[in-house]
């Protein structure tokens, strides 16, 4: 039985990047109502809010202070109320984004609670994710605390059955407002090995990712929050494997919907060290997405994306956003919406969004980047290899603010932007997309709307072709009834194949027809609907 939530297509709105209403340079919630319709035209079902709670922003909202209020830049708890009604109003559904492996440490918990958060006489030797240590010395108590990010976003000790239980009465609060669900931020970090143990050259992740409680955990806030509620959970898991993503989704066991997985997010860079960028080998590209389609197939369920507030533009990234930005950002667009799961279009990747180089550091506002810059300068790389990393890396690629017209800020803002606007605003925008011939936002409208119109996009199975082709991703769909074959050139080469077989288009990046049965031009795609009958 498909539900709605395996049918929707999922856009996730970065506020303070998305539309500013006041004249601050800060995206808000009242930007956003004014951009519903353009979202509705799109064919949105869910919108996926990051945070906007009360927060000191030093890891843009990511370090809640207080879960039950907005923060001031982005509007007030009437705007928000307002926001769920006009959405709700125009069928779409609203899911915010669930921060609870940590708050920040100017959350009230972090002094009247300290039992809400993980405190030892000595530290062991894991390293926070955003550089440095994990652990942070706090003189009033004389203990360090754990940090797995920011040593402004304190982890919250998941052990202490009063803290899960203000956790609990916070989602119930967000649930009975009428939310739709949650986004749940490193979900499967909340639970630690009891002992902490000294990882590998400071690498505590196997000891606290799919901890040895996470299931346990899961099941309870399902138990204690979820099942009351139609609602839909998605959990952004970090070092999961698609065995492990079979347990969390089986519907069966009450634990999530579904998982954003980072494998096939971590193909192109080295293992230890995410800005030391390397090439995608496109066979490990399909290899990976092939184990997680046929993992999850009547088991669980899949996410598919490219792009969120974490990762770099798509186009930049796997594609050609120069000369074939048109081409290589539809043809990646297909690949992703024509495999089986919840797909999530992050702000400006349906006008083909780039990455930004920015020529100065001061330019950055990341905390990731920044302190990623500061250890690199330290230990004496040059600032040209430093700042090429960062232009291919940094979530600040992401962050720029939307580009809706080639008014001055490109229209996000009447003030000064509070992180810079690409420069190519100018010819990058909603307004151009939408009056351009090749438009990137049409294109995906069509996608989306294909998925709700063809039953074998929801739950038809995934073969792959052509798997040692390494410039071609190829794969077919077969639903019983019918079989489609998915071609995707991920190169600006034209390519060679043994046979395009004749059938109905369903969708094509290129307006002048299969040019030939056996060649597929830079970065075209094409979905085909075999006219033969299936067996
Ligand atoms: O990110 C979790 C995470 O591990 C990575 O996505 C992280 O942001 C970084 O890119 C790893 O190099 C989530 C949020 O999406 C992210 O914005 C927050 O900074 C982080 O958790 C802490 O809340
Ligand atoms: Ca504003």
């Amino acid at each position: 039985m498909t539900t709605w939530w395996q049918q929707a297509t999922v856009y996730q709105i970065y506020p303070r990047s998305f539309n500013d209403s006041n004249g601050d340079g800060i995206g808000d919630i009242p930007g956003i109502i004014q951009k519903l319709d353009y979202l509705k035209t799109l064919g949105i079902d869910i919108i996926w809010l990051s945070p906007v709670y009360n927060s000191p922003n030093d890891d843009n909202g990511y370090d809640i202070r207080d879960y039950y209020q907005i923060h001031s830049d982005f509007g007030t708890m009437a705007d928000f109320d307002q926001l769920l009604e006009e959405v709700h109003r125009r069928g779409m559904k609203l899911v915010m984004d669930l921060v609870v492996n940590h708050t920040s440490d100017e959350h009230p918990w972090f002094e009247e609670r300290p039992d809400f958060y993980i405190w030892r006489d000595q530290p062991n030797n894991w390293g926070s994710i955003f550089g440095g240590s994990a652990w942070e010395y706090d003189d009033s108590r004389g203990q360090y605390y754990l940090h797995l990010f920011s040593k402004k976003q304190p982890d919250l000790n998941w052990e202490n059955p009063e803290l899960r239980q203000a956790i609990y009465d916070m989602m119930h609060w967000w649930l009975q407002k009428g939310v739709d669900g949650f986004r749940m931020d490193v979900i499967n970090f909340i639970s630690k090995h009891p002992d902490l143990p000294d990882g590998e050259n400071g690498d505590g992740s196997p000891y606290f990712m799919n901890g040895p409680r996470i299931h346990e955990f899961l099941r309870e806030m399902h138990d204690n929050v979820l099942q009351h509620y139609d609602c839909v959970t998605v959990g952004e898991m970090p070092g999961t494997s698609p065995e492990d993503a079979q347990i969390y989704t089986n519907p069966d066991n009450h634990e999530v919907n579904m998982i954003f997985t980072f494998e096939h997010m971590d193909l192109d860079h080295a293992p230890d060290d995410k800005f030391n960028y390397q090439p995608l080998n496109l066979i490990d590209l399909k290899d990976n997405l092939e184990k997680w389609q046929h993992a999850l197939h009547n088991k669980g369920w899949n996410s598919l994306y490219w792009n969120n507030h974490d990762q770099p533009r798509i186009v930049s990234r796997f594609g050609d956003d120069q000369t074939y930005r048109y081409e290589s950002a539809t043809m990646l667009a297909t690949c992703l919406h024509m495999m089986q799961g919840t797909p999530y279009v992050y702000q400006g990747e349906e006008i083909g969004m780039t990455n930004v180089s920015f020529s100065s550091i001061d330019d950055y506002r990341d905390i990731e980047t920044l302190n990623m810059y500061d250890e690199k300068r330290t230990v004496g790389i040059d600032e040209a290899t430093v700042l090429d990393q960062i232009h291919h890396v940094s979530r600040d690629n992401a962050r720029t603010p939307m580009q809706w017209s080639d008014d001055e800020n490109a229209g996000f803002t009447t003030g000064t932007p509070w992180l810079a606007v690409n420069p190519n605003y100018q010819t990058i925008n909603v307004k151009h997309d939408q009056n351009s011939e090749q438009s990137i936002y049409s294109y995906y409208q069509q996608l989306i709307a294909m998925r709700k119109q063809y039953d074998i996009v929801t739950n038809g199975d995934f073969t792959l072709l052509e798997r040692d082709h390494p410039q071609l991703f190829a794969y077919t769909r077969n639903n019983g009834h019918e079989n489609w074959t998915v071609y995707c050139n991920f190169s600006s080469d034209t390519i060679t194949l043994t046979e395009i077989p004749n059938g109905e288009i369903m969708i094509h990046n290129y307006d002048d027809g299969i040019l030939s049965n056996s060649q597929l031009r830079p970065y075209e795609t094409i979905v085909l609907r075999n006219m033969k009958e299936v067996e």
